[in-house]
């Protein structure tokens, strides 16, 4: 049975395409673009400060070859992808690097060591600023640099824009904020039923959108596409439910979900900053907007943080929340936080009883035929 299409997809993606006109427009009356590549960079303190952002993360290869005149081969697919885009700069007719020119600012966050080492070479394409991030989450003295570090960034920006932030801006930015998050919530919500009216791989396009629009017109799309799905009667068979959890599939990536719904899989939830990650902890409204914001973010689980049980405890909840039946694990090849993290990660799943298969792969389809015959076996095994 076909899976139902979805209008306001469509429109989504128009919305995309016109994006980098607006970004035009905005820019020549004086509007600030920054760029960023990860979830722990507070949205709410950019767009407070009066400048708009867009995701730079990298999600096709097109650009690898570039990046590997550069960099080492063996670091991981994302940063090659996204240091290739900014190093080509929408040269030799390459789509996805067409935006970078554009950006004003890079607010970028110690990590991972290829994100912080590639940091360090954009400054000579870019101006980088980098965030300090603490990786103890659970500690008191974490959370007061992090919040000291969250202030540096509020004057960063405040600098590059000439806006003064304030209190009363950072709220309405979180409440804005938390908007989306909701709305994300209930969208994930409809993909409890069984079938979900919706594919893992629409799921995807839409988490991979939001870091390209603006929370308006995110927000619009979305509450579009859940009044079509809360329409739809799925009539479609798939099974079994799969969680995917691991690396983030920045736009253009949709290679291994394809493969699993290909398959006759079904996806019912991402455990990864393209998915439950990027909106699952909503910031506190009632508290100082500064700290609440370091609160809330400091606790992203990505596996730059030791230690991260928190990561394992979401996943079981979520395994749980969602009916899943098998985890498919999905790490970026040379993504050694992941891919370490997998071994407790199987561990909790097997005692939970929820059989796992870990995939590790780059962004090339050189291995989709590999991964296809392995995700048949696993599906098979499932039902
Ligand atoms: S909060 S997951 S967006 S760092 S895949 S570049 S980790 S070697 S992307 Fe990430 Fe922020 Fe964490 Fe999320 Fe490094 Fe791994 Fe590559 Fe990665």
């Amino acid at each position: 049975m076909k899976l139902q299409q979805f209008n306001s997809l469509n429109d989504l993606k128009n919305l995309y395409n016109t994006l980098v006109c607006q970004i035009v427009d905005k820019r020549k009356v004086g509007k600030k673009l920054v760029g960023t590549f990860c979830l722990f960079v507070p949205e709410e303190i950019i767009f407070a400060a009066g400048s708009d952002r867009i995701i730079l993360c990298g999600g096709k290869d097109d650009t690898i070859f570039i990046a590997e005149q550069y960099l080492p081969r063996n670091i991981c697919p994302l940063v090659k992808s996204s240091f290739g885009s900014i190093v080509n700069n929408g040269c030799l007719g390459i789509k996805s690097c067409s935006h970078f020119g554009m950006v004003d600012m890079i607010v970028a966050e110690n990590t991972c060591d290829s994100k912080k080492k590639m940091y360090e070479l954009l400054r000579d394409y870019v101006p980088t600023y980098v965030i300090d991030l603490p990786q103890r989450p659970n500690s008191p003295e974490a959370l007061k640099y992090f919040l000291g570090e969250l202030y540096k960034l509020k004057d960063a920006m405040e600098q590059l824009t000439g806006n003064t932030v304030t209190v009363e801006q950072l709220k309405r930015e979180i409440e804005s904020s938390n908007e989306t998050r909701k709305l994300l919530h209930r969208l994930y919500n409809l993909r409890k039923t069984d079938p979900p009216p919706i594919s893992g791989v629409d799921i995807l396009k839409v988490i991979q959108k939001q870091y390209f629009l603006s929370t308006e017109e995110f927000k619009k799309s979305l509450r579009m596409l859940i009044y079509e799905v809360k329409q739809v009667r799925a009539n479609w068979t798939q099974k079994p439910r799969i969680m995917i959890s691991g690396c983030p599939m920045s736009g253009g990536n949709t290679k291994v979900p394809e493969i699993i719904e290909s398959k006759g899989g079904v996806i019912v939830a991402e455990e990864s900053c393209t998915g439950t990650r990027s909106f699952w902890n909503p910031v506190d409204e009632g508290e100082d907007p500064m700290l609440a914001l370091a609160e809330c973010y400091i606790k992203i689980p990505c596996s730059c943080m030791s230690p991260n049980d928190r990561r394992i405890d979401n996943i079981l909840e979520l395994t749980k929340e969602f009916e899943v039946e098998g985890v498919v694990y999905y790490t970026l090849q040379f993504c050694h936080g992941y891919n370490i993290e997998k071994y407790r990660i199987q561990q909790a799943l097997k005692k939970a009883g929820i059989p796992m298969l870990a995939i590790e792969t780059d962004y090339s389809n050189s291995d989709a035929e590999q991964i296809g015959l392995r995700m048949d076996a696993f599906l098979e095994m499932l039902s």
